[in-house]
């Protein structure tokens, strides 16, 4: 028998949230209970494409808006058969940042709506299991001030949030929505239930495809 595949789990979130931390944390707590997991991030920086992606966050470029947007989406999509590959054979995927953060990003600028924003991620592999981790503005000052990338101020940070709002209204994708303001390891032991749930509910299910 072919062995059973690998569950694609996505942590979204507002800066500041613990995304990264927890993708790490979670990796570990898997593989160190048997189970073959491994840790990706979007933008992934280190491909051509990514290359352009990080110039432009670090400001060292300027790049139109719409042109920003399915570079992004390409970055996801060039990943798309290693990512398929590595579900097949068995692997966890975690992963932090998706096509949910492209969509919220972009439509948090001025001139674009949700629809036109998803259209480039329409058929992505699908994630099992989508956690965004909430956090007040209030709560995500106090942790410390913003970084110096595009996007890390809290006016934007405020009409991303809404736009993740109104992507997690969709019935279509499995969201669930953690509270990042406990400790780190109260977080984690939130995100592990909830992933091995999801990774015994992938076995026995064919990986679908985003908004489609
Ligand atoms: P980090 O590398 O610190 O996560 O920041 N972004 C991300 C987009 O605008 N569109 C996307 O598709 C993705 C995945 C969010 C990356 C920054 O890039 C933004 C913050």
């Amino acid at each position: 028998m072919a062995c059973k595949r690998g569950a694609l789990i996505v942590l979204e979130g507002v800066d500041k949230a613990g995304k990264t931390t927890q993708c790490k944390k979670l990796v570990q707590a898997l593989q160190q209970s048997g189970r073959p997991a491994e840790m990706m991030r979007f933008p992934d920086r280190t491909t051509t494409i990514g290359q352009l992606i990080s110039a432009y966050l670090e400001k060292k470029s300027d790049l139109e808006d719409h042109t920003v947007h399915l570079l992004f989406s390409a970055n996801r999509w060039e990943l798309v058969p290693l990512i398929k590959k590595k579900l097949e054979q068995g692997t966890t995927l975690v992963i932090d940042r998706y096509a949910f953060s492209g969509v919220a990003f972009t439509s948090a600028k001025p001139g674009f709506c949700l629809d036109w924003c998803m259209k480039p991620d329409v058929g992505l592999p699908k994630p099992d299991l989508v956690m965004f981790l909430q956090l007040s503005p209030a709560e995500a000052a106090l942790r410390g001030q913003f970084g110096e990338e595009r996007y890390e101020t809290s006016v934007f940070q405020k009409a991303v949030q809404q736009k993740f709002e109104q992507l997690m209204k969709d019935p279509s994708v499995n969201w669930r929505v953690i509270d990042a303001s406990q400790s780190v390891e109260d977080v984690h032991e939130n995100i592990r239930t909830q992933s091995l749930n999801a990774i015994n509910t992938a076995e026995n299910q064919q990986l679908g495809e985003l908004w489609k």
